[in-house]
């Protein structure tokens, strides 16, 4: 075989082969990889080009005129597989950054009302079906309102040191919501009104007193109604409307002689024992009954002190700890859970 002809025929296999291996090609650096292959200053066709010297002069430029349409050939193959290695890579791209609509969310973890929270708004909820105003008032007291208002004298026990949180300048954190009532009562007669008057009170009340059931912050609410001729039989009347509505279930009640500075007479009320249904257990102590609240009629002197006339008016009242009722209707063992703010307890109570 001449010279040329092998040539040729070099030419011929170095085409095929490199055109396939241009198509197989799946990523631009191997491509890359080819182009030096071939086209490069050490590649394939510049080493054919060299043996072109030896070859007789009238056939050089036939040789030449291959060499340079197989560098076209090869050029457009390398540039046609470029496009098309491309084009999937930017495909691959679009599909890669492509956002689902229809994915769900991430979910972040929801809140809660605080259990206490939520036992307020459905005891204040009871009360304003009733038409009772909701009323809220400073925490920070001073003693006009926390305890001489209230007919608690300077030497009652509940104004030493041990029980009230006393600040330098004479002011207390409150012990009671009622100082928010004796407010009421005030801006009421202030305004040139005359009674009915019927307010419910909640909020935070602080006693130094720390120990299995009790905490030196709590919450109340207080409720008073003032108007002609109220009597315990109203007061009675709002009690079972009000257990009942808040235990979600007709409850039996009974009141009991008590005393306390502010009401007149005065009683603590009871219910039917939630747990044994009265039958005697080991939270009622084989009672029947549980002691939820106190209560009474508006001490004369408390009508007095904010200008009311007692003699024309008169009104029932009551207050209760806001811990102990929404324990005793959600079974909670101890008051402790609702401060130590633990998510699983937090959770469990989720509103
Ligand atoms: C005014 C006049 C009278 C509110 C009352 C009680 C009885 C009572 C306790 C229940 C549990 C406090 O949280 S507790 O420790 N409360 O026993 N409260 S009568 O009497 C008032 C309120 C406002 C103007």
């Amino acid at each position: 075989m001449s010279d040329l002809a092998d040539l040729k025929e070099r030419l011929e296999r170095l085409k095929h082969e490199a055109i396939e291996q241009i198509y197989l090609a799946d990523s631009l650096p191997s491509l890359e990889q080819l182009r030096i292959q071939y086209l490069g200053k050490k590649g394939a066709l510049t080493e054919i080009l060299k043996g072109v010297g030896q070859l007789p002069a009238d056939e050089r430029p036939v040789i030449g005129r291959s060499v340079n349409s197989l560098k076209h050939d090869l050029g457009e193959a390398l540039r046609e597989r470029e496009a098309v290695l491309r084009a999937q890579l930017e495909e691959e791209r679009i599909a890669s950054e492509r956002i689902d609509v229809t994915l769900p969310g991430r979910r972040h973890p929801r809140g809660a009302m605080h259990p206490i929270q939520k036992g307020i708004h459905e005891m204040t909820a009871i009360f304003q079906q009733l038409g009772f105003l909701v009323a809220e008032g400073p925490e920070v007291e001073d003693e006009f309102h926390n305890f001489d208002a209230l007919n608690i004298p300077p030497e009652h026990p509940a104004r030493a040191m041990h029980d009230t949180f006393f600040f330098a300048d004479g002011h207390l954190l409150r012990t009671h919501t009622s100082p928010v009532q004796i407010r009421a009562m005030q801006a009421m007669v202030k305004r040139g009104e005359e009674p009915p008057l019927a307010v419910v009170a909640p909020g935070r009340v602080y006693r130094c007193d720390y120990d299995m059931t009790h905490s030196p912050m709590f919450h109340q609410v207080e409720v008073f109604q003032v108007g002609s001729k109220l009597s315990m039989a109203h007061l009675k009347g709002i009690l079972k409307f009000f257990l009942s509505s808040y235990f979600g279930r007709e409850l039996p009640i009974r009141l009991r002689p008590s005393y306390f500075p502010f009401t007149e007479p005065s009683a603590e009320v009871d219910i039917g024992c939630v747990f044994c249904e009265g039958k005697g257990c080991r939270v009622c102590k084989q009672t029947g009954w549980l002691e939820v609240l106190g209560s009474g009629m508006i001490h004369p002197n408390v009508l007095k002190a904010v200008g009311i006339d007692h003699s024309q008016y008169s009104g029932f009242a009551f207050g209760l700890g806001v811990e102990r009722l929404v324990m005793l209707k959600h079974g909670i063992p101890d008051l402790r859970l609702f401060f130590e703010n633990d998510v699983r307890f937090l959770r469990r109570m989720g509103a």
